[in-house]
């Protein structure tokens, strides 16, 4: 099925007043703070006061292309694109598309038909769920027919969801217009090389009009349809993220330079993910075994090209039926069977009202930082330190200890409290019982870590993450997150200067490999 079946019109796509928007990105990518000051940093943290109005109101309710917002709304996927035209060394093929996604699970696959019904039974159910992304498990471009259809479907039937695609990038300026007539205001390209040798590491080949081209020939053809697809899309007023796997020894360093050439074309955010990789997944990199970075070493980079433009740091590389806030999955709730049986009532107003209390909350929440921020005024210290939270979002220290699917981690200055990333670990509590190599792992997680702070935590573990030299905090339990966070770092800071402990720095961390545990 071509585009205008569809009903789209090849060329009629942009929005009022795209060329001040471009100016705005433009403008707005020159910024070079670093975050962490009163006000939202440039980059995903950014927020309302920090970025131009027609952006903020494409972002703030996108739980990628803002921090911020991440802790509010939730994203679901649906599996429609099964087929792909590329082959990475990440990834496996029974398993999701690794760009946008982690091997190790596979989804249940979806027609256009299951999937609008599947978003508008999450919908109904889940209020803060804003945006549906098409994100594989093969390359949402290479299955053009279905993933427009359901793009087509879900425009009519829920119009209040932002639409959102993933794209390894191949096909894509074949397909502008089209996303452009859909008003798809978000789209991720996975981008892991501007260099064709450095391509030809990555990519053993490509399929593109009915040949298949190997080596750097294959990979020079994917970098220069990826480029020429993101200019196309910015030119048009679309927000695009570029993803980037890191993968130490074959592009760490050179993300550096495709950061840059990202930034040139217009790219409004850039996430670069953690190689995952083992052997059990089967991926060429797995038996090859070729490693993922460490925490130490992501960050590293990520802080490296901070100042070049706007970097997400809170991507859960989330698979290609994900549902639900971006630390949680609940997609077991939404299972084919399940939702053919459920009677939906798409309620649009009362998603309205649920959306409007968040952002009284939102509110409430940055009024809380910035109070607490003014306490801090005037003090002076290089000492630059990580926290880890327990949370189930809403930006509250919310979660116990032990019911932990991962940490939030925050880097706390001066400047106050900003969010650098998550560690996702094993559950330590499984029905109550600690388990100490559960235990060691969530340390080995955390090991950067000065504090973490959860809303209740036992005794066990409290003294083992002493003795890690991680201090356990429970005495913000079910408050906002950045206001505790710099309200400790206080304390700290007033005890170092006073003698009573001595700052030192803590070691590194470990990427977790391998897929989520889907524990209830
Ligand atoms: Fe999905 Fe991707 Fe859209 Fe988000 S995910 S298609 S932009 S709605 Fe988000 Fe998941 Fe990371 Fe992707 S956390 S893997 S960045
Ligand atoms: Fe796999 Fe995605 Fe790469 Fe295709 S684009 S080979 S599905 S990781």
């Amino acid at each position: 099925m071509d585009t205008q079946e569809l009903g789209v019109a090849s060329g009629e796509a942009s929005s009022p007043g795209l060329e001040g928007i471009m100016q705005q990105i433009a403008e707005h990518k020159g910024c070079g703070t670093s975050g962490g000051s009163g006000k939202a940093s440039c980059g995903s943290g950014a927020g309302e006061g920090d970025l131009p109005t027609e952006i903020w109101e494409k972002v703030k309710n996108h739980p990628c292309y803002s921090e911020e917002a991440h802790h509010h709304y939730a994203r679901m996927h649906v599996a429609v694109a099964p087929a792909c035209n590329i082959q990475c060394n990440y990834c496996n093929r029974k398993y999701d598309c690794a760009n946008e996604s982690r091997p190790g699970v596979v989804s249940e696959k979806l027609s256009p038909e299951q999937a609008a019904k599947k978003v508008l039974a999450v919908a109904s159910t889940i209020p803060q769920m804003t945006v549906l992304g098409i994100a594989g498990p093969g390359d949402p471009l290479a299955n053009p027919e279905k993933t427009f259809k359901t793009f087509d479907l879900i425009s009519r039937t829920a119009p209040d969801i932002k639409l959102c695609l993933s794209t390894n990038g191949l096909a894509l300026p074949d397909h502008v217009d089209t996303i452009a007539g859909f008003n798809v205001d978000h789209v991720t390209i996975t981008i892991n090389m501007i260099d064709p040798e450095i391509g030809a590491r990555i990519y053993p080949w490509v399929f593109w009009k009915h040949k298949r081209y190997t080596g750097v020939e294959a990979a020079k053809l994917l970098t220069d349809r990826q480029l020429q697809g993101l200019e196309m899309l910015t030119e048009r007023g679309i927000l695009c993220k570029v993803n980037s796997v890191m993968i130490p020894g074959i592009n760490d360093r050179h993300l550096i330079e495709v950061n840059k050439a990202v930034k040139s074309r217009g790219a409004f955010l850039h996430n670069i993910m953690p190689l995952i990789s083992s052997p059990e997944h089967g991926t060429v990199f797995g038996l090859t075994g070729q490693r993922g970075p460490s925490a130490q070493e992501l960050k590293a980079l990520q802080d490296s090209c901070e100042g070049e433009m706007n970097m997400m740091r809170h991507c859960r590389q989330c698979r290609a039926d994900a549902v639900g806030l971006l630390g949680e999955d609940r997609s077991a709730e939404f299972t084919t069977d399940k939702i053919m049986a459920m009677e939906v009532d798409y309620d649009l107003e009362g998603r309205k009202a649920y959306q409007e209390k968040v952002e009284e909350e939102r509110v409430a929440k940055v009024a809380a930082k910035q109070e607490e921020l003014a306490t801090l005024a005037g003090a002076s210290s290089d000492i630059q330190l990580l926290i880890a939270v327990a949370t189930k979002g809403s930006g509250l220290i919310n979660e116990h200890f032990g019911h932990a699917k991962e940490f939030q981690v925050y880097e706390l200055t001066t400047k106050g409290a900003k969010f650098v990333g998550h560690r996702r670990v094993d559950l330590y509590c499984q029905g109550g019982y600690g388990d100490e190599d559960s235990l060691e792992t969530v340390i080995r997680a955390i090991n950067d870590c000065h504090a973490v702070f959860v809303a209740k935590i036992g005794g066990c573990p409290k003294n083992d993450l002493l003795k890690a030299g991680i201090e356990p905090v429970d005495q913000y339990a079910h408050e906002f997150i950045e206001k505790s966070a710099i309200a400790w770092f206080k304390a700290y800071l007033d005890k170092v200067n006073s003698g009573e402990i001595e700052h030192v720095q803590r070691g590194d961390a470990e990427i977790r490999q391998g897929a989520l545990i889907n524990a209830a």
